[in-house]
Order: structure tokens, then sequence, then C-alpha cells
């Protein structure tokens, strides 16, 4: 295990938290309750926790939300956002669009993605984000199995929507078009949006469904996480302690908000603490990202390590030539943070990068390290206050200090999943003797620190991304020249891992550099740019079992000059 045992003592000063150990031993979920206008009542919204509520205490003028993507540059008070979501959700009951009906968002990332999540969730829909990215499989998949009413997108992402295949799909709402298609169950946005903006919400239990986050598991379609409104309570408190957001500083979070970053790191835990939110369009850009850091002073800046080894290899110069003076510190999640990029970005903004780490299925951060304590370099760091993390075994038994194991939870805690839509059986698979069993390895050290070692399954993590082999493998036979696939993630110096697919051919197709830049593309155009393998090697046959399951498991080892295991089951 590559223990690093180099240490960052330096805290935050006046940090939220202030001592980890007095927060967690006087911890307690119902003092944060009490926080909220809906405590000792049953019924609540997350949107009138975010929003509303900062208008009736006084804060409607100030600013939410900043925007810009080279053509448009926006800002939103918190009433702003307020009228034009009670305008969206008007527009959605007049579509007859009910509490607990499924609202995907289908958009780049623009202030209109927030408006219609802000307005579903608004009225008990639950709000279902897609990354723009996605092509049409990949939206299909996710409509389909959620039973999606309504989706929310542009006249450019529509092909990607095929409505003949969804039945259940009753209205397309088209952002910045002029006109729609009745026949083809469109409506546009200004069509929706042409509603009283007096303020209204539905309030609904606390275990309602929220929004709903698509994410990859080893097999299988992707899987619907259900998370409720009462993950309010856990994503604020990762604000409040591991993110340290305060009224005053100015937050960009850059993920998108089709991943769970994107949502519950960038805009609920932020606006749940009042802070005020910056939302950048367009791809990644050193000099643009550092620009937007200059342009509206952020103070606290959430990206992930993929991000900031291209930030590393783009080289000082870029960086030195921007005021990036205003940041108070950095957070990272999605994938291991190197101590070396902690380094960095001691060397290049002279604060640190805190790690923080969980899962679309955990609502928000679990592990951090925050910034009341000291950071060991390459350790995720301690347990939010409150939840109950711990390494087991194979049969769910606690191990010792310095083991390798499951990182496990203690359910429930408030952001935890609701369910695993439509899919009880995939649900239950992550619980064990009384724990919530991530699928990462991971061993905690004799001070606490959790240390990441890897995924268990066959997960791959691609520049923070979780891409489900499975989803590709299944893609890739139905291009022509493709018999059968293997799809691995191997270790990659920027993007963490890359996709690699090991294929073999039908009859008739010979091996070319033209034939795997075509079925790459196929993958990009089908399935989704970030699934695309970035390396394919033809075989003339892949390991299999008895039954014909591929071994992932086996190419990886070979990959990695590995040894391969119990192999009794492979074919031959
Ligand atoms: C928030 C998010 C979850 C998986 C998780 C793990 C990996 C996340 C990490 C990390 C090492 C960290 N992961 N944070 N690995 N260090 N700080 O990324 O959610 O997209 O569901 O991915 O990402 O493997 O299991 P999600």
């Amino acid at each position: 295990m590559k223990k690093s045992t180099e240490v960052i003592t330096r805290t935050i000063e006046d940090a939220n938290m202030q001592q980890y150990d007095e927060a967690v031993s006087n911890f307690q979920w119902e003092t944060v309750e009490k926080g909220f206008s809906w405590y000792g009542q049953e019924k609540c919204n997350i949107v009138y926790e975010a929003i509303d509520r900062k208008c009736e205490e006084g804060h409607a003028g100030e600013i939410a939300l900043y925007f810009c993507d080279g053509t448009r540059d926006e800002q939103y008070t918190y009433e702003k956002l307020q009228k034009l979501s009670c305008r969206f959700a008007r527009g959605l009951q007049n579509l007859n669009v009910e509490k607990g009906d499924r609202v995907f968002i289908f958009l780049p990332r623009t202030p209109e993605y927030y408006v219609a999540l802000l307005g579903a969730i608004r009225i008990g829909a639950i709000g279902g984000p897609l990354f723009e990215a996605f092509m049409e499989k990949a939206v299909k998949d996710r409509l389909e199995d959620s039973d999606a009413k309504v989706v929310v997108t542009t006249k450019e992402l529509l092909s990607r929507i095929p409505l003949h295949e969804l039945p259940e799909l009753k209205h397309v709402i088209l952002v910045g078009a002029d006109e729609a298609d009745p026949g083809k169950r469109q409506v546009t946005y200004q069509e929706i949006m042409r509603q009283d903006d007096s303020p209204f919400v539905e309030l609904v239990s606390k275990d309602d469904g929220m929004m709903i986050h698509y994410t990859s598991g080893s097999t299988g379609k992707p899987k619907g996480v259900l998370l409720s409104h009462y993950a309010m309570v856990h994503m604020y408190l990762s604000g409040k302690y591991a993110y340290d957001l305060r009224p005053d500083d100015i937050y960009w979070c850059v993920a998108d908000p089709g991943w769970i970053t994107g949502t519950s790191a960038g805009m609920w835990a932020p606006w749940l603490n009042s802070t005020p939110v910056v939302m950048r369009g367009g791809r990644f850009n050193p000099e643009e990202w550092y620009a937007t850091i200059q342009k509206y002073k952020v103070t606290v800046w959430f990206s992930a390590p993929t991000a900031f080894r291209m930030l590393m290899a783009s080289g000082a110069e870029i960086s030195k030539s921007y005021d990036l003076s205003s940041l108070r510190h950095i957070l990272s999640a999605g994938e291991p943070l190197n101590p070396e990029i902690i380094k960095w970005g001691v060397d290049t903004f002279d604060i640190p990068i805190y790690d923080n780490w969980w899962m679309t299925e955990t609502g928000s951060t679990i592990v951090a390290n925050f910034p009341a304590l000291p950071i060991k370099l390459g350790s995720m760091g301690k347990p939010l206050p409150g939840i109950h993390v711990d390494i087991v075994d194979h049969i769910g038994q606690p191990m010792e200090p310095n083991e390798l194991g499951n990182l496990a939870i203690k359910p429930k805690w408030p952001g935890m999943m609701r369910m695993i839509w439509n899919n009880p059986k995939k649900y239950n698979d992550y619980f064990l003797n009384g724990w919530y069993i991530s699928g990462d390895s991971a061993y905690k050290d004799e001070d606490g620190y959790f240390w990441f070692e890897g995924r268990i399954d066959d997960v791959i993590n691609t520049m923070g991304e979780r891409v489900g082999p499975f989803e590709v493998e299944s893609k890739l036979v139905e291009h022509p020249a493709v018999a059968e696939a293997g799809v691995i993630g191997v270790p990659d110096p920027i993007r963490g891992e890359v996709v690699k697919a090991y294929i073999t051919l039908r009859q008739g197709f010979k091996e070319s550099d033209e034939l795997k830049e075509d079925i790459m593309n196929f993958i990009r155009e089908k399935l989704a740019a970030h699934a695309r393998p970035r390396i394919i090697e033809v075989r003339d046959k892949l390991p299999k079992t008895r039954s014909g399951k591929i071994m992932r498991r086996v190419l990886k080892a070979r990959e990695l000059n590995m040894p391969t295991g119990d192999v009794s089951t492979i074919d031959d």
C-alpha cells in the first residue's frame, strides 16, 4: 500500500467547523433539522428551503446564480429564480404533471437547467437530470426505465430522443425554439413560461422522491438512484462542514448537473447555505477556467482530479497570468486525489485542495478532508459528523485498522438513496449484515483517516465519471463488425482511467485503424463521448466463463501484468 506520510496542517481560520472531534461527539441530526422551517412537521420541500425561504427572509434581491458561456452573461437573484421556477411549475401543472411524475432535464449547462429542475421539484415531481453528452441509447434507457412523463430539451438534442419508442413520454418541452410540433408532443419553453409568477410550493413528505440520478453499475442497464427531499439535511451539512460555504462566498462547482456532484454539491449545498453559485457553460479550457475565477472572484472552487491534472499539464505560465487570489480553498471529488495534485494546488494557488469521497447513492459527501483537520496527503479524510463509516469484510464484519476491505456506511443517513427505480433487487444488493456496501475498497488508519484503494467491481472511472462496462459492451456488439466485446478501464496519467475494449470481429471484417476509428465513433455517437473506448484491441477470442460471460477480470489482469487469479470457471 502506497501510504504517503506527508501532512498539511494548515487549516482555514474561522472554518464553520472548528473542531472535528468535538463536532462528532456532540452530533445530533436533530440539531441540524432545527435549522429548517419544517422542523417538527412531516411536510417539506427542498426548493422552498433553498430558494423561497431566502426571499421571505429578506434576501430576495441577492444574487443566487451567475452564468456565462461566451454568448450569455447573466445574473439571477433568489427572487428571479423563485419567479421563473414558479412559472415553470405552473406550466407543468397545465400539462397535468403531478406529484411523483418524472420530469427529465436534457439541456446544456444553462440557467434553464436549474429553472426546470427547481420548477419540477417545486410541485413534488421527481427531477431527472441528464448529461448533455448522452446519445440516443443512453437517453432512451433512462427515459424508458423511469417512465418519464416530460423531457425538457433543445432542438439540437431532440434527435437523440426516440419518441416512437417512448409511449409514456407525454411532453417534450423545447428551450430556445420558436415553434413546436404538437403532433410530436412538443411545446415551447416560452409557452410553458406564460404563467403567473406568484410564489407557491407543494409540500411533500420528507421521504418523497426529489431527484433521480442514473448511474452505472458493472452489470445491466444504468440504475436510477432516487433521492428524497430529506437529503437536504445532508447536503446542507456537507456545504457547511466539508465545503465550508458561507453567504459571502462565491462558489463555483464545475460539475455538470447531469452528475450528482453538479446538483447535490453544485446547487443544493450552496443555496441551502445561502451561498451564490457560478455556472459556466461550454467545455474545459484552462484559460477560460482561470478567467472565470478571476471574473467572479471565486472564493470556493469545486472540481475533479482529472481537471486539476489537465490544468497542471497546461503549465504554470497560464495560471500566473490570472489573478486567482480570491480563492479561499478548493474541493475535489469523483476520483482519487493524488498527493502531487495537492502539492500543485499549494504551489499554484497557495491553498489546499480538500478531497471528498461520496457516490450518487450516498446523496452527498460521506468522507472528507475537513478544513478543521490536518490533511494526510493521499487520504480521503474522515467521515462527516453524524455518519458512521467503517471498513468491513466479505460477511460485513468490521475490520482492524490498516486492513483492506469494503468501504461501508451504516444506514440510514439523510442523503441515502431511497430506492433503485424499478429494481428492488439491485437496491437490496447494496446491503450486507446491516451495512451499505459502497463497492470501493479502502482501509482506515489508526487515526481514523480513510484511504481509497480501488473499485471492487468492474466499474470504470474515467475523468471522474462512472462508465458501466456492460453498457459499452452491449453497444459495441451492435456495430456490424463486432462479434464479442469485453470492456475494462486501464490506468491513464490524466484521465485516471480510460475505456479499453477487447473485441472479436465478425466474419468478413479485417482489423484496420479505420475500422477501430469507426467503432470508437460509433460508441461516441450512440452512447456518449465519455464512454468511447480510447483503445481497441482485436483478438481471435476472449476469455469467457463456461456460461459464456466475458471475464473482464482476466482481461484486466493481463493488461496490468498481474496474476489472473481463479480461472477455474474459464472456458478454455
Ligand atoms: C460523487 C461521485 C462514485 C465513485 C465512488 C468511487 C469514486 C468518488 C472519490 C472516489 C477516490 C474520492 N470516487 N470520490 N474515489 N477518491 N474522493 O463521484 O459519484 O459518480 O456516483 O461515483 O467514484 O469509486 O464509488 P459517482
